[in-house]
């Protein structure tokens, strides 16, 4: 056997590095997995194309070589009409205790009962190579492996839609996508056509304040809600419904970027969500989230000012409380990115007994949609045999052939039969636990294509958002329209939109005006003044949020390595994230003599890969920081987007060498605004503290000077 596998004047590598311990396979010994054909026929070489003679023609007979060929050919499926760039985890969700007495589902009957899931996150417009941290909405796409089938609750992070009626979907994603002459722009919305189908759509306007809220630039998916959006439908063993919208509520509470942050994050790690949400994970802080419920009972349908069937319309939580039903944990991330988190199909009419769907017109065209497009995305009827998207349940049915049929039936294939025994069989006319049993609701009616006068009101939830915004985050909405609006070339669509904003605020449709050099247009009078402080991310701040949090130490020979030291142990147990940066990989000799290790070179970083920065003191080592451009631009950035700075001793010649406004740095009330100074004397032990809560509140919005 051994001869069969002698080194031949092919692959003299193997020959010559047989100590490489990493290559346990090459030139696999029987014992080893070898390289075969997908018939599993064993392939001795991989490297040469078969030939007639060593400079003679490649041999169409070379079966191996033509079918890897052809397998590569076909690697890209198409991808994902919307929502192609996205991330996903495994995990599992368990429910806190028995919802029995509003739905018969079998995952929500039992405190404690673990359902696997499969959750994928995405940006919406940008095609699969697009960068993560752009302006978008994010979907956030749970299916749950319960016992009685797949159960798939296809959210987003914003609880509202673009549009009420699924018929206009086709037209918002053709809107919003690249334009079709040249592609553009990759991964947003701030273009023409989307501003312009916007603009005569009234019905967006509620959504387009999220949109241009800080909610679309998240700074992890670890840190945003989700929700159902929809109105669905509890339904108990024995019918009787009750109306529910779905949240989850991220446990580190709900946090975004800030624009210009953004930016630069898309150019120094396109990958920024994705690789956030995969390194949690292989560090053991498993994100989670906990499910809430807003039930309404069927008596209520008709006691709101909005419809219920209308999904540009939240459900205030002031005014139904979202009752919490169980937390989702991620723990595992997939092994391979495309047999899973690109094969993996949503439906949100994968529903089990116990969840059934209301009439909203955007729910019940989606209910064909998803399906639909899989057939295509997925290469015909059968992908639901793809591991990912296997049920746990069993799967008995008289499906047969197609596209990637993988498994191999036998027997009879129609229904009613008696040479098969009659299977499969019904599972029983009178219902039973695990049987699905559609919700018996009354409908009558004309046909006609027309929408209820309840849908009509467009602005008074667009208006409820603005009014419960904190001051900054109006400011960051109105920098987002006046960014987006400014981006589009055609004067009637910017007047038309500045006027469709009128209708929401009066100063925030001035402030989007004078930005794009308009006449200050003429408020609408009585908006309401109604506010919902759940929707302020203010009030949304988590618990123990510094959490998985991460720190930028910048150091350099001469720095004070005793600081280092003791600031890493203490923010580390808090769960901190500590990387120590300098300008090249290896140590520094530190003041005193030793070394501090170094984690990342500065080349390879930036500030907003990092949540706060520290700069430890040291003569020496400050007077080389403050003449090295690129650390003093990670002190200044690090500022001017709000985040927590630790400058001790000496070090606070960093924030001069910065040009950062003295009177704010080193003034009275530096520690305010998230600025920490700290000579050689104070404690170590304080200092990491301070740093610990400032890095739960996230951002100081209101210190001067800062990049919005
Ligand atoms: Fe959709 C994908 C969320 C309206 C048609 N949608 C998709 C995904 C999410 C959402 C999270 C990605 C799932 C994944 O990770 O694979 N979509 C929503 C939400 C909506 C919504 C929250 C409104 C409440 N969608 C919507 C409408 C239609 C679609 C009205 C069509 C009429 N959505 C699709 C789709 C996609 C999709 C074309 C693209 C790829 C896919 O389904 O599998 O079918």
């Amino acid at each position: 056997m051994a001869a069969h596998h002698e080194p031949s004047h092919r692959d003299a590598r193997t020959a010559e590095d047989p100590k490489d311990e990493q290559l346990t396979c090459f030139r696999a010994a029987p014992e080893h997995d070898a390289l075969t054909t997908d018939q599993g026929v064993r392939v001795d070489d991989t490297d040469n194309a078969l030939r007639a003679g060593t400079r003679g023609p490649t041999l169409l007979e070379d079966f191996h070589n033509r079918e890897k060929i052809t397998h590569f050919d076909h690697e890209r499926i198409p991808e994902r009409v919307v929502h192609a760039r996205g991330a996903g985890a495994y995990g599992y969700f368990e429910p806190y205790a028995s919802l029995s007495e509003y739905t018969c589902a079998d995952f929500l009957a039992e405190a404690g009962r673990r359902t696997p899931v499969f959750v994928r996150f995405s940006t919406v417009q940008g095609p699969r190579g697009s960068a993560d941290t752009v302006r978008d909405v994010r979907g956030f796409a749970t299916k749950f492996y319960t016992r009685e089938g797949n159960y798939d609750l296809v959210g987003n992070n914003m609880p509202v839609f673009f549009i009420q009626d699924a018929v206009k979907f086709p037209d918002f994603v053709h809107a919003v996508k690249m334009e079709p002459q040249h592609e553009m722009p990759t991964g947003g919305s701030a273009h023409d056509t989307f501003w312009d189908f916007a603009s005569l759509q009234p019905e967006t306007t509620h959504m387009l304040m999220w949109l241009m809220s800080d909610r679309a630039i998240p700074r992890s998916f670890r840190m945003m809600q989700g929700f159902g959006v929809h109105t669905f439908r509890f339904v108990t063993a024995d019918g009787r419904g009750t109306f529910v919208k779905f949240h989850w509520k991220p446990l580190l509470g709900v946090h975004s970027l800030v624009w210009d942050e953004a930016q630069i994050a898309a150019g120094r790690d396109p990958d920024f969500n994705r690789r956030d949400l995969w390194e949690a994970i292989e560090a053991g802080s498993y994100p989670e989230w906990e499910l809430g419920v807003q039930l309404v009972p069927e008596e209520d349908e008709f006691s709101f000012d909005f419809d219920l069937l209308d999904a540009t319309k939240i459900i205030p939580e002031e005014q139904v409380p979202v009752r919490p039903v169980g937390r989702l944990v991620l723990n595992r991330n997939p092994q391979n990115f495309f047999a899973e988190t690109e094969q993996v199909a949503f439906h949100t009419a994968n529903v089990v007994p116990g969840i059934d769907f209301t009439n909203d017109p955007l729910l019940q065209g989606r209910n064909f949609s998803y399906l639909d497009t899989q057939l295509i995305r997925l290469g015909g009827p059968n992908f639901s045999q793809i591991p990912v998207n296997r049920p746990l349940a069993d799967v008995n049915h008289n499906h047969r052939d197609g596209y990637g049929q993988q498994i191999i039936h036998p027997g009879t294939n129609y229904f009613p039969n008696s040479l098969g025994g009659g299977c499969p069989a019904h599972a029983g006319a009178g219902g039973g636990p695990g049987v699905f049993r559609h919700y018996a609701e009354r409908v009558e009616g004309q046909k006609i294509r027309e929408r209820s006068p309840s849908f009509q009101d467009h602005y008074s939830q667009a208006a409820l958002f603005w009014n419960s915004m904190a001051e900054w985050e109006r400011r960051h909405i109105v920098e987002a329209f006046r960014f987006e609006l400014g981006k589009v070339e055609s004067g009637p669509v910017r007047e038309r939109m500045v006027g469709n904003l009128t209708h929401v605020n009066g100063d925030l449709a001035a402030a989007v005006a004078d930005g794009l050099g308009l006449p200050a247009p003429e408020a609408e009078a009585g908006i309401t003044a109604a506010s919902s402080p759940a929707l302020s991310q203010e009030n949304l701040r988590g618990e123990n949020a510094a959490r998985t949090r991460k720190l930028a130490v910048l150091v350099a020979a001469g720095t004070d390595a005793g600081q280092v030291a003791s600031v890493r142990e203490r923010l580390t147990d808090s769960g901190v994230l500590v990387e120590v940066l300098a300008a090249k990989d290896g140590e520094v000799p530190a003041a005193g003599g030793g070394t501090v290790k170094v984690d990342r070179a500065l080349p390879t970083m930036a500030s907003v890969l990092y949540d706060a920065v520290l700069v430890p003191d040291g003569a020496e080592a400050v007077n080389a920081l403050a003449a090295e451009p690129a650390a003093v631009r990670f002190v200044e950035e690090a500022y001017r987007h709000g985040k927590p700075l630790a400058v001790l001793g000496e070090a606070t010649r960093l924030l001069t060498a910065a040009k950062l406004p003295g009177d704010v740095v080193l003034g009275e009330a530096a520690a305010e605004y998230g600025i920490l100074t700290a000579n050689g004397t104070a404690a170590p032990g304080e200092l990491a503290d301070a740093l610990v809560q400032a890095l739960e509140q996230h951002r100081f919005p209101y210190r001067p000077g800062l990049l919005n």
